[in-house]
């Protein structure tokens, strides 16, 4: 049961993300090893710089059926190699739970892939764009502009985080830069 002298309305900031409030997760370079496609140019820029790659906010108001959950992410721009700067990506725990994505400011795109066909989807995300993330779909955030991308993502309380799948086996397509466009290929075997 949510108690109502727990605050209800957060201030955020739209550029930065900034939020009073929730708890707060960084992801570094160094936390993606494995991630990105071209590990030469994962150990050549992690040598240079182990650079904050996103950060998360989330609001977690109560745990009961019907409640939900919400992150503020921060992801920032860049590449590892041609590849644009990502979140990790997960399935959620409950399966069928899905997730409405807000995009703030920025520039970037979501990449989808169904659990069950493989089928993989990229919907753009940034300004304007509100992106629907069906249940049994591994989702990944990529921001492939010059600007933090920032956005909202609201689940289900019960949703929880399934990062394994994706670790072991990573998502099928990688969107990577080429002639200064984005370029959604088929990962290549081994990468
Ligand atoms: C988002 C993600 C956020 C960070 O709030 O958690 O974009 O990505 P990873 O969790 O994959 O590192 C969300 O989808 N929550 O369910
Ligand atoms: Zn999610």
């Amino acid at each position: 049961m949510l108690e109502f002298f727990k605050t209800l309305g957060h201030a955020y900031a739209a550029d930065s993300a900034a939020m009073d409030g929730g708890a707060i997760v960084e992801r570094r370079l160094s936390d993606l090893r494995g991630f990105f496609a071209d590990a030469e140019a994962f150990e050549t820029a992690l040598a240079r710089e182990d650079s904050l790659l996103y950060r998360v906010t989330a609001i977690e108001p109560a745990d009961g059926d019907g409640d939900l959950h919400y992150g503020l992410g921060i992801l920032f721009p860049g590449k590892v190699g041609d590849e644009y700067y990502l979140t990790k990506g997960h399935l959620h725990s409950t399966r069928e739970a899905a997730e409405v994505y807000l995009g703030l400011r920025g520039e970037g795109c979501l990449l989808l892939e169904d659990e069950q066909t493989g089928e993989s989807r990229l919907e753009p995300l940034g300004t304007g764009r509100i992106v629907y993330v069906p249940g049994h779909t591994a989702h990944r955030t990529m921001n492939t502009g010059t600007e933090p991308l920032t956005y909202i993502g609201v689940y289900p309380a019960n949703a929880g985080h399934d990062y394994g799948a994706i670790a072991e086996r990573n998502f099928r397509k990688v969107l990577v830069e080429e002639n200064g466009r984005p370029v959604l290929k088929d990962r290549e075997a081994g990468s």
